[in-house]
């Protein structure tokens, strides 16, 4: 759920689906209106869907919002540029600038999480292509844009140009998510399913939610040309002892153990003005244990997030408006909670 740059009046809320719907800004708003439909194309088999969406900064003067969704026949992930032609009320489906196609070889660990950084270079997750305990051990290879943070520079000529920053920027690009060499389009890679990030609008820092396999969650600061060490280590921890589990990946910044959750949900730094404590915080959530937790995003890494609440919440995304404010979004039964000061 996302506020169009500039304009607090109103949010935008994707559905799995395939449909983005505009509401007004207003807790008693009671309906709202389709501002994008590709539910026609969109395959939201399993964890796929319509995952992620971002608009141009300078929306709608420049009328483009990027899109990260799958289809079917063969199941694939899309990242593609739409055009709004009503000056941002709505945004047409009918004309798609495909940017990435990355076939995927099962309907979970799709990440799909996509933004544009401060940089103005457009990020977007990808699993480690799905099954247990990363099987094609795509996490390692980065042959493949699986199991990475790509960064793409969609300014310059089409499709995309590559940032001369990626570490592997000088190979020739993974149109097809795979190649034979390094991606150039990788960031940061050895994720097992990074599917929520964000940038924090103060710092610039990069952070990313992973979800772990057996036992540890992890929370990623992502820099460029880390590898964060899927499927060799799963949190701070020796996951394939086959691997060796080196100690030179880059460490989680924070972990929890399944005591506590199943599946993090990546969230956002609260930057409002509502909850004074929580200005600079990292506040982020389990998808299956409701727990919403936080960390001051400059304590160091190996830092344990304290537990904000317990909430019944299968918490899907967090979002962030305008002003700061942070709101947590139910995939259970589609409701928008704000996160307030406790009374
Ligand atoms: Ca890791």
């Amino acid at each position: 759920m996302k506020q169009a740059p500039g304009d607090s009046s109103r949010w935008f809320v994707a559905e799995k689906s395939g449909v983005i719907r505009v509401f007004a800004n207003d807790p008693s708003s009671s309906s709202s209106s389709v501002f994008f439909d590709i539910s026609g194309i969109v395959a939201s088999t399993g964890e796929g869907g319509l995952l992620g969406f971002a608009f141009h900064p300078n929306f709608p003067a420049t009328p483009e919002v990027f899109v990260s969704y799958t289809r079917d026949g063969p199941f694939r992930s899309f990242v593609s540029r739409f055009y709004s032609t009503d000056n941002g009320q709505t945004l047409s489906p009918l004309v798609e600038d495909i940017l990435i196609v990355n076939p995927q070889p099962a309907t979970n660990h799709n990440g799909g999480d996509i933004a544009l950084g401060p940089d103005g270079y457009l990020y977007v997750s990808f699993g480690d292509g799905g099954g247990s305990g990363d099987p094609n051990e795509n996490g390692q290879n980065t042959m493949t844009i699986h199991g990475a943070i790509v960064r793409i520079d969609v300014e310059g000529s089409s499709p995309y140009e590559i940032p001369p920053g990626n570490p592997f920027s000088s190979n020739a690009a993974c149109a097809q998510g795979v190649g034979a060499a390094a991606c150039p389009e990788i960031f940061a890679w050895g994720f097992r399913n990074p599917w929520r990030f964000s940038f924090d609008g103060v710092t610039g820092r990069l952070w990313a939610g992973d979800v772990g396999q057996n036992a540890w969650e992890e929370i990623d600061l992502v820099e460029v040309g880390e590898n964060y060490g899927w499927n060799d280590r799963e949190g701070a921890h020796c996951f394939d002892p086959a691997s060796g589990c080196a100690d030179t990946f880059r460490e989680p910044h924070a972990e929890y153990a399944h005591a506590l959750g199943r599946s993090v949900t990546g969230g956002l730094v609260y930057r409002g003005s509502d909850v004074p404590d929580l200005v600079g915080w990292y506040v982020f959530g389990d998808f299956v244990s409701g727990r919403v937790f936080a960390f001051n995003e400059d304590a160091p890494a190996g830092v344990t997030p304290e537990e904000l609440m317990a909430t019944s919440i299968l918490i899907v995304s967090f979002a962030e408006g305008i002003d700061g404010e942070l709101y947590i979004l139910d995939y259970g039964v589609g409701t928008i909670h704000k996160i307030e000061r406790a009374p």
